[in-house]
């Protein structure tokens, strides 16, 4: 999993309209772009190429990029958006994804999908069942993937939005999970980094060749993570958690 590219799309102004159950105020969009520059700026320190695409004001969401699309080594899979304000977002990303991978895939209907609910560990993929992403749309994907030699199954998700709003991967055999996560015995083999209740969001991490990308302003998390040996980056996405948004959305990372 040695990524070199990413896919961002800068919020418009629309994203104060965002999808949320968060009883946050709204997002400053000024204040979200430069959260998202300094995202971007994140990404590249860690040695990555990033294409920024332009906003998207008629979908609010659309900067959750991560959400329309796996990428894996073989093939572009777009996915099937179970939140229906989000399902025509994927129209705008395949003529990029088009550009770049030879093989492109769908999750198509009554399947839906969301990339939140994929944790890639090498070359297995873990699909959370959750209210965005049904049965169906994870037997899809499992089938694309085996296709072209790897693997995925399902785990069910209760209480957050996708599976990586609750547990990540953070390398060397390690999830960083929210307390109130239960990944079964699918992820019992894993070294698991405990998030407190109080610093709930802090599960949602971006592993990218030994440096942990983590949301700001975690301390006991932080200080967990570090013991990893990992190089720790911290970013500031205060605006986008205010939609229930977290770091791993921001990008598609291949
Ligand atoms: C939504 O509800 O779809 C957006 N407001 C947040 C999406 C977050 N995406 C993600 O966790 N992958």
């Amino acid at each position: 999993m040695d990524f070199t590219k990413a896919i961002v799309r800068q919020p418009g102004r629309s994203i104060v309209s965002g999808l949320s159950e968060s009883s946050l105020e709204l997002p400053v969009y000024e204040k979200a772009l430069e959260q998202h520059h300094l995202y971007v700026q994140a990404l590249q320190g860690c040695g990555l190429d990033v294409t920024v695409l332009d906003p998207l004001e008629h979908y609010p969401d659309s900067t959750f990029v991560e959400d329309v699309a796996v990428l894996t080594p073989e093939c572009a899979i777009i996915t099937a958006p179970g939140a229906p304000s989000r399902a025509a977002e994927i129209d705008a990303i395949k003529g990029t994804l088009e550009k770049i991978f030879p093989r492109i895939a769908s999750i198509i209907s009554p399947g839906t999908l969301e990339g939140g609910d994929v944790m890639q560990v090498g070359t297995h993929y873990y699909i959370g069942l959750s209210a965005r992403t049904n049965q169906e749309g994870a037997r899809q994907l499992i089938a694309i993937l085996e296709k072209y030699g790897m693997t995925g199954s399902t785990i069910p998700v209760h209480n957050f939005l996708h599976l990586k709003t609750g547990v990540t991967w953070v390398g060397n055999k390690t999830l960083v999970a929210e307390s109130g996560f239960s990944g079964g015995v699918d992820l019992m083999n894993y070294n698991t980094i405990q998030v407190e209740k109080d610093e709930r969001g802090a599960a949602n991490c971006i592993y990218l060749s030994n440096n942990i990308i983590m949301p700001a302003g975690y301390t006991k998390t932080k200080q967990r993570l570090a013991a990893t040996e990992a190089t720790i980056v911290e970013v500031d996405i205060s605006e986008y958690a205010k939609i229930d948004g977290g770091l791993t959305c921001l990008s598609l990372r291949f």
